[in-house]
């Protein structure tokens, strides 16, 4: 239950009809009879806000730091066998602990618990192991529980169920990085006469890496590599400064004695050896291309003429009588409004939202992102051989730290986000924001001859940034009044270019020798809708033209009609989105007809931007891990063992990847069923000069609605009391104003003064080491 502060409280009688005068001076004045709406005249203070405490303790909250210390110290006692070795002290041959974070309970558990009388589930973490004391290093996940630890009760086993390759074991081709850098800055360094002749650089001043994920040919583990010069300014630009001289390397096993230098390419030339290359580069007539070179294009600090006017304040949204949602923070409960939502996070992907329930009833049981892929394409090996699968690198420690009053109004609830790995916790304050904002539009509105009626549009949104390496992706929950829920994608940043040389069919040269590589974005997304409970059928309404004779009808009548159909199973679970929008996708709950015999549910359909999947088929780097990417969305069967899309792991074996996505389509029946919709948000990116210095959100996003229909009789926007009505009476007579109830702030003079805070508080993330433990204060 939400409890509501002093403010509202506070607020004088309200009539629902007044008049209003606009007043010179910008503030809507009260003729006097109604003065009393406004209780403070002058400086607004700060308000308290409305609190709330979930009904019951969220089944998703994160490891705390002592459950982490517990479990690490746990993990390391030898009485577990695990030959752990404290990372901080590990060496390329030693053991140690990745992630630990909590697994999710299982949906069963959980519904029992939040629905009936079941117990609290219990308490398990998801545990990566690196196991490098060996010549063929890998990757082990577990299952420890219950936590918190209670010695011989609490057990640690491999963690397979949620792997449909059948065990959550990988190999690890990035155990011996550091030494590969090392080695291939010696090939560098022996080629150095040639790279700063042809690209202005050598291995002191630029960076050797390619592709990901890595190739294996027959039986070898091969990466090409280019270079990449280092920014000479204080911006991050290195992947706007591409060089044209690529080098294939067979890197498998972990003696540097057995890697070898393949090829190097340069020039769309193909050299089997240093010598052969530096013997053509000596050679008269040798073609050289030219080099990129640093300068101030790649910085994002103002540079040009500002435009007219710009220099004074841009409007900025206020919330005058302060926060209308309430928080749980401890528990990460959020009601706005009629919607209520728990908050979960992953290493790999983030935040989660869980028990999304409207109008006390629960739509959604969890809603989150999957995976991110970045596909590129090109002449060149690099820009061919990248396809970025993004939760390998994982999104939680990238969720930074929000700048107010930029990236989330200042006014927002800022929540932190913790991910604990290697035996440290990365906290990053003020990651997640949460803030009502107007539109910048109405609801909805009607003018007749007599009257006017306008609802104002005010959205809640849960925001977090994510930048992984060169790319920011912005992420929004947008929740409207309307019963919708919004999934917006955006991406900024830095993009990862290409060297110009023989890319004109991959993209544009954007610079003196660098092309915009192009690129498919896909963000899988899970929506495990229950609408009125877990049993539901998707169903499909098609628009479609039609021939038909009526009994009215004198002669055939092209037209059009709607044709319904279901997605009975598994086999039919694959689906694009209509030509033409053509069709209209509801999840729907078919055993509670509404009076009219239409079944409700939540439609599905693109907003912003163009949902795309993937235009690579088959993609030869990615094999069984893109399986995700092929269609717009999905619709399988709800599963324990099927939770996820993907794996972290998985790019470090597309060919037989921890998930495989298609596995999950195996003809299982669909018509209410507990079913599970899997959809895409993305962009075919081909980067223009636009997209220098940074690209800007502004057309690089993507969102998917999910929207009721059919599934309450009404609009229930209309309950909304933020809305005017204005009888004019033709021109004759006093013009009556109604505002069912809403007020006006509670002040006049809000105190901008917060809306601008003090941006020198802003910390970046905060790392804390839990083994072993630290004992400074956190
Ligand atoms: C309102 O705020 C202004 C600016 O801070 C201050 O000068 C003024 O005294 C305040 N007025 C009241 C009534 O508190
Ligand atoms: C335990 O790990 C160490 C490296 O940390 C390794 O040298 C040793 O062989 C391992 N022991 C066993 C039994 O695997
Ligand atoms: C979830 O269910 C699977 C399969 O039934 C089971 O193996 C696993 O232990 C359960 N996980 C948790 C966290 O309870
Ligand atoms: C693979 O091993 C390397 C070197 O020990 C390490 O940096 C990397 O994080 C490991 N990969 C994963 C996914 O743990
Ligand atoms: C660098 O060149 C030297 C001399 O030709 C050679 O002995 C050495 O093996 C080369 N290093 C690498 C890493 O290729
Ligand atoms: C590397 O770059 C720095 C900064 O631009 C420059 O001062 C230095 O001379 C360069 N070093 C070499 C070896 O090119
Ligand atoms: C996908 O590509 C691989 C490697 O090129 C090939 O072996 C496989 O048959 C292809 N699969 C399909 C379905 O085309
Ligand atoms: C782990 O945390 C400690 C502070 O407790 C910090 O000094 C160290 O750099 C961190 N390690 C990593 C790899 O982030
Ligand atoms: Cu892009």
């Amino acid at each position: 239950m939400v409890r509501l502060g002093g403010i509202l409280a506070s607020l004088a009688v309200i009539t629902s009809e007044l008049v209003v005068h606009a007043a010179p001076d910008g503030f809507p004045r009260l003729n006097p009879r109604s003065t009393h709406l406004y209780p403070r005249q002058g400086n607004c203070t700060a308000p308290s806000n409305p609190s709330v405490t979930a009904a019951k303790p969220n089944p998703w909250k994160p490891l705390s730091n002592a459950e982490t210390i517990d479990l690490l110290a746990w993990l390391h006692d030898p009485a577990q066998g695990l030959n752990l070795t404290a990372f901080e002290e590990a060496t390329t041959w030693d053991n140690w602990v990745g992630v630990t974070e909590l697994l999710a309970p299982n949906k069963t558990d959980v519904l029992a618990y939040l629905d009936g009388s079941g117990p609290a589930p219990k308490r398990y973490a998801r545990v990566v192991i690196s196991y490098s004391a060996t010549e063929n290093p890998y990757l082990q996940e577990y299952m420890v529980g219950p936590i918190p630890i209670v010695q011989s009760v609490t057990k640690i086993e491999p963690l397979n169920y949620l792997y449909n390759k059948g065990e959550g074991k990988s190999p690890n081709y990035s155990a011996d990085g550091g030494a590969q850098r090392a080695w291939l800055g010696l090939i560098a360094a022996n080629m150095s006469d040639i790279t700063l002749d042809l690209l202005g650089t050598d291995y002191r001043n630029s960076s050797l890496w390619g592709i990901d994920p890595l190739w294996e040919e027959n039986g070898r583990i091969i990466s090409w590599t280019q270079f990449w010069s280092y920014p000479t300014g204080s911006y991050d630009s290195s992947t706007l400064l591409p060089q044209g001289l690529y080098l294939k390397i067979d890197i498998t096993g972990r003696d540097w004695q057995g890697w070898r230098l393949l090829n190097i390419l340069y020039d769309n030339k193909l050299y089997k050896s240093v010598d052969e290359f530096r013997a053509a580069w000596m050679s008269p007539g040798f073609r050289k291309l030219a080099k990129q070179v640093d300068g101030q294009w790649t910085g994002t600090d103002q540079a040009g003429t500002a435009p007219p006017l710009d220099m004074g304040s841009p409007p900025i949204q206020i919330q005058p009588d302060g926060q209308r949602f309430a928080v749980d923070k401890d528990a990460k409960y959020v009601e706005w409004m009629d919607f209520a939502f728990y908050i979960g996070f992953r290493r790999d992907t983030g935040v989660n939202l869980y028990d999304i329930k409207y109008k006390g009833k629960r739509i959604i049981y969890e809603l989150g992102l999957q995976e991110a892929l970045a596909h590129y394409a090109g002449n060149d090996p690099t820009q061919s051989g990248t396809a970025y699968l993004d939760s390998y690198y994982g999104f939680g420690p990238y969720v930074f730290e929000l700048v107010p009053g930029y990236d989330c109004p200042a006014y927002s609830t800022f929540l932190d986000s913790a991910v604990h790995e290697i035996g440290n916790t990365t906290t990053n304050k003020n990651s997640i924001c949460l803030f009502e904002h107007d539109a910048g539009y109405p609801l909805r509105r009607h003018t007749s001859t007599s009257y006017v009626s306008v609802t104002r549009n005010t959205i809640f949104t849960l925001r977090f940034m994510a930048t992984i390496g060169n790319y920011d992706y912005n992420f929004d929950y947008n929740f409207h009044l309307d019963g919708s829920i919004e999934i917006k994608v955006r991406a900024s940043g830095y993009i990862q270019s290409a060297f110009y040389a023989h890319n004109e069919d991959y993209g544009y040269q954007i610079h003196d020798a660098t092309s915009g590589s192009m690129h498919d974005h896909v963000l899988n997304f899970k929506a495990d809708l229950d609408i009125l409970g877990t049993k539901n059928t998707f169903e499909k309404v098609s628009i479609v033209p039609t021939t038909a004779e009526y009994v009215w009808s004198t002669s055939p009548r092209n037209t059009m009609r709607v044709e319904r159909s279901s997605v009975k199973n598994e086999d039919e679970g694959k689906i694009n989105w209509a030509a033409n929008g053509a069709a209209m996708y509801v999840v729907v709950n078919k055993d509670q007809p509404n009076k009219f015999g239409s079944s409700p549910g939540y439609r599905i359909m693109p907003g912003t931007g163009t949902p795309i999947h993937l235009t690579v088929q088959n993609s030869s780097n990615l094999q069984k891990a893109a399986e995700f990417a092929t269609h717009h969305l999905y619709v399988t069967k709800q599963k324990d063992t099927e939770q996820h899309s993907a794996a972290a792991a998985n790019s470090m074996n597309p060919k037989d990847p921890l998930v495989n996505f298609g596995k999950f389509f195996d003809g299982e029946p669909l018509l209410q069923e507990d079913i599970v919709v899997w959809f895409n948000l993305g962009m075919h990116h081909v980067p223009h000069t636009g997209d220098l210095p940074n690209t800007v959100f502004t057309t690089a996003q993507s969102s998917v609605l999910l929207s009721p229909h059919n599934y309450l009789l009404n609009d229930p926007s209309r309950a909304t009391s933020q809305q005017v009505e204005i009888k004019f009476h033709g021109g004759g007579g006093d013009v009556a104003v109604s505002t069912f109830g809403s007020t006006l702030p509670s002040c006049t003079r809000p105190d901008l003064t917060v809306l601008y805070p003090d941006l020198h508080s802003y910390q970046g993330p905060q790392y804390v080491r839990k083994f072993p433990h630290d004992e400074s204060p956190e």
